[in-house]
């Protein structure tokens, strides 16, 4: 093999994220069905990714990371999704927020506003680059609550306050739900008066705690695809209140100065 097959460029290393992440799983049944047999998919977070792949593209040189869209990375940088013929990375995916089982009948308000919640890639892109530029993610929240007070207030309409009550929401630190689940936080105590909690998980430990009912509620579930396996297996003990988010989309990302267009281009 010479330098100019691209395995070789990249050491034959997909950059990964988190073990859990529906990405990683779709990942390794790219490898399967590209028959890929040479290439790994290295673990980390979608912090190390981020800064695996700044670092690469400072210097101009080749990296493959596991990505994602929303994402503040793709205004950034100039990127592209490898083309994926066999479709393993799924079609049109929506981000869904999930509630365990007796929200609706312990927290009326909060089941209602996490009903309603819907915003648009844009509106999550907004917060997620106010945090990558250095804002904290309380502030970013808060600062796009403050500039879309009409959307705002259209979730909360009509909503009773429910002063002091606790409620537990439950992420992933993946940059997308960060900015979502502190949004929704944020909404929750400043305008219905609850008390909130991050827990900050892995993604099975997520869905199980829905599942379980340690946790309140998820705005993390991207569906039908990359979470499939949790929701299949949780099916029937949690309630599914619909998306938050239209137009995701997941995949293989390079940076567009990159000589490839498709996964199957990782084979030559
Ligand atoms: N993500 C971001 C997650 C869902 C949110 C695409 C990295 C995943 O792969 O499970």
């Amino acid at each position: 093999a010479s330098s100019e097959f691209i395995g070789d460029q990249v050491d034959y290393k997909i950059i990964g994220i988190d073990p859990g992440a529906g990405l990683m799983k779709s990942t390794e049944k790219a490898l399967k069905e590209y028959d890929l047999k040479d290439w790994k998919l290295v673990e980390g977070s979608g912090a190390a990714m981020a800064a695996a792949l700044d670092k690469a593209y400072k210097d101009k040189k080749p990296i493959i990371v596991t990505g994602w869209t929303p994402h503040w990375k793709f205004a950034k940088y100039e990127l592209k999704y490898l083309a994926d013929p066999k479709g393993v990375y799924g079609g049109d995916e929506q981000i869904h927020t999930i509630a365990r089982n007796g929200l609706k009948d312990d927290h009326p308000s909060a089941h209602a506003l996490l009903d309603r919640f819907e915003w648009s890639p844009d509106d999550m892109a907004k917060v997620m680059v106010a945090i990558q530029e250095g804002k904290k993610p309380e502030q970013a929240a808060a600062d796009w609550i403050k500039d879309n007070g009409a959307k705002v207030d259209e979730w909360v309409k009509d909503i009773p306050k429910a002063e002091g009550k606790t409620l537990k929401l439950a992420y992933v630190a993946w940059d997308s739900e960060i900015a979502s689940t502190n949004v929704v936080k944020q909404v929750l105590e400043s305008k219905l008066g609850y008390k909130v909690e991050m827990l900050q998980v892995e993604a099975g430990p997520m869905w199980a705690g829905i599942a379980g009912g340690d946790a309140d509620a998820i705005v993390a579930a991207w569906l039908p695809t990359t979470h499939k396996d949790y929701y299949d297996k949780y099916q029937g003990k949690f309630e599914d209140l619909g998306p938050n988010l239209n137009g995701t989309k997941i995949g293989l990302v390079v940076p567009s100065y990159m000589n490839i267009d498709s996964i199957e281009d990782l084979k030559k």
